[in-house]
């Protein structure tokens, strides 16, 4: 996949850029991840990943781009590859990844073999458009994850509201408006 550079001068002529530019940049939390998750460490040959810690970050700007996080455990000992998302009560979602403040889109992401894969701001995320208007804070909705071998992993994601205190510079700006 091509990255996609920031500049505003491009970005403001092209919303799916512009859209682009919102991820900043915090730091993973793998050991926290272990730490909070209720999954059972023992690897298990075919034991699908499970996904915790779901959330489903509303655009503080209506018809923008939510954004999606979670974490992935992969209990098998073989990696699995996720090569779809789809979550309920939105139209659309797709894998990014913020690398170096360029975003690239991700077409599959790989949980290692007994490991985690964390999606994160600042980090792989999923874009998610299309997000129904009666979705509200605190629903949970469905997250189905595809993976290359055709399984499929059931999530829940909790609808977050990313807060409206800047609501005027976030609608100038959507890199505003996406700011975790
Ligand atoms: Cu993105």
């Amino acid at each position: 996949m091509r990255p996609i550079a920031l500049p505003f001068a491009i970005a403001a002529l092209a919303p799916a850029l512009l859209l682009l530019a919102g991820c900043d940049n915090s730091g993973s939390n793998v050991e926290a991840a272990l730490a909070s998750s209720s999954v059972d460490n023992s690897p298990t040959a075919h034991a699908l990943p499970v996904l915790t810690r779901g959330r489903l970050v509303l655009p503080a700007v209506a018809d923008h781009p939510a954004v999606a996080y979670f974490t992935l455990a992969n209990q098998g000992d073989s990696p699995a590859i996720v090569t779809n998302v789809v979550i309920e009560g939105t139209t659309n979602a797709t894998m990014h990844e913020t690398v170096g403040g360029t975003m690239q889109s991700l077409p599959t992401a790989t949980i290692p073999a007994g490991g985690l894969l964390n999606f994160e701001p600042g980090g792989k995320h999923v874009m998610v458009d299309g997000v129904s208007p009666s979705l509200i804070v605190n629903q949970k909705v469905a997250a189905t994850l595809t993976l290359a071998d055709g399984r499929r992993v059931l999530g829940k994601l909790t609808v977050e509201s990313q807060g409206l205190d800047d609501a005027a510079g976030a609608a100038d700006s959507a890199m505003s408006g996406m700011k975790m």
